[in-house]
């Protein structure tokens, strides 16, 4: 198939074709990201999740920056669940990363919600697949906002990060609405900004008795303009990787996104054939 094999090869075209079938939910997509199941499996998935504003397309920039200084290939998605159309704000961050996009060892995607069916969670997992097939190794998904799309767009990564910052006054009270459970790491950003040292405390207060199977959530400062914190957070993140690996948990975190993948594509593919039948005014015909 053209597009397994173009992306196989690392061509950029070929993987940019791939995700707009993907995101289009062409037909051809389904059978592609089959093919390129095989080839997964190599990549580390991060997701980067918190409030608008608080400085994760400056995270994610940066640490795209820091791993490529330490020689690995990047990926990045930036999604937008409260979007139909790719905005503004999304294609700014795609400015500001304009020299990153200018380095071929970094891919960058904006997504918003399209597609009548089929949720962006499923649509940014058969990204990832591509990505993943493509060869990256450290693959980064950012996701506004943090509701339940954002939610279930952060779980689609193997490790994932709640960013804050100091000073907004919805703190951890506010923030335990489903977010702050699902994290493996916490980022006090913006910490040039006065109350960072106490948000950092109360985090740590919250975290300190939660050790699941061996994982401390740590709570990392981060000025995110000025690169401060990031090769800290980078090790967080490797150590997490390390955890993942040596608890079994990354090949058990696979097959059950594997799992939930091919459900969303039966799911998708269902639900295509119920709408043609509606439009056919409930004849069958297939
Ligand atoms: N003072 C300070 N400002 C920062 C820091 N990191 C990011 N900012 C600024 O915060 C603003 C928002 O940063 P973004 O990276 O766009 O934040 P975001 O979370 O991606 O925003 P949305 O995608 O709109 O939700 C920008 O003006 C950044 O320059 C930091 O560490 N300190
Ligand atoms: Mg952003």
């Amino acid at each position: 198939m053209k597009a397994v094999d173009g992306v196989r090869a690392g061509d950029i075209r070929a993987l940019a074709r791939l995700i707009t079938m993907v995101e289009n939910q062409a037909p051809e997509a389904g059978e592609a990201l089959r093919l390129l199941h095989s080839y997964t499996g190599k990549a580390h998935t991060i997701g980067i999740t918190g409030a608008p504003g608080v400085g994760k397309s400056t995270l994610v920039d940066q640490l795209a920056r820091e791993f490529r200084h330490r020689s690995k290939t990047v990926g990045i998605i930036a999604v937008d669940p409260s979007s139909p159309f790719t905005k503004g704000a999304i294609l700014g961050d795609r400015v500001r990363m304009q020299d990153l996009c200018q380095d071929r060892g970094v891919f960058i995607r904006s997504m918003a919600s399209r597609g009548a069916w089929g949720g962006l969670a499923e649509t940014t997992a058969d990204v990832i697949t591509a990505l993943d097939a493509f060869g990256k190794d450290i693959i980064l998904v950012e996701t506004v906002g943090a509701g339940q799309d954002e939610v279930e767009v952060a779980k689609t990564a193997q490790t994932i990060l709640v960013a804050t910052i100091p000073g907004t006054g919805d703190d951890i009270q506010a923030m335990k609405a489903g977010i702050l459970e699902i994290a493996h790491i916490y980022v006090v950003n913006k910490a040039d900004k006065e109350g960072a040292d106490l948000v950092a405390a109360e985090l740590e207060h919250y975290v300190s008795p939660i050790v699941e199977d061996g994982w401390q959530v740590p709570v990392v400062k981060t000025v995110a303009i000025e690169n401060r914190g990031i090769a800290a957070l980078a090790e967080s993140i490797e150590n997490h990787r390390l955890y993942l690996e040596t608890t079994g948990k990354m090949a058990g975190t696979m097959e059950e996104k594997a799992r939930h993948q091919v459900l969303a594509i039966a799911q998708r593919e269902l639900m295509g054939k119920l709408l043609k039948i509606g439009a056919n005014n409930g004849q069958m015909d297939s």
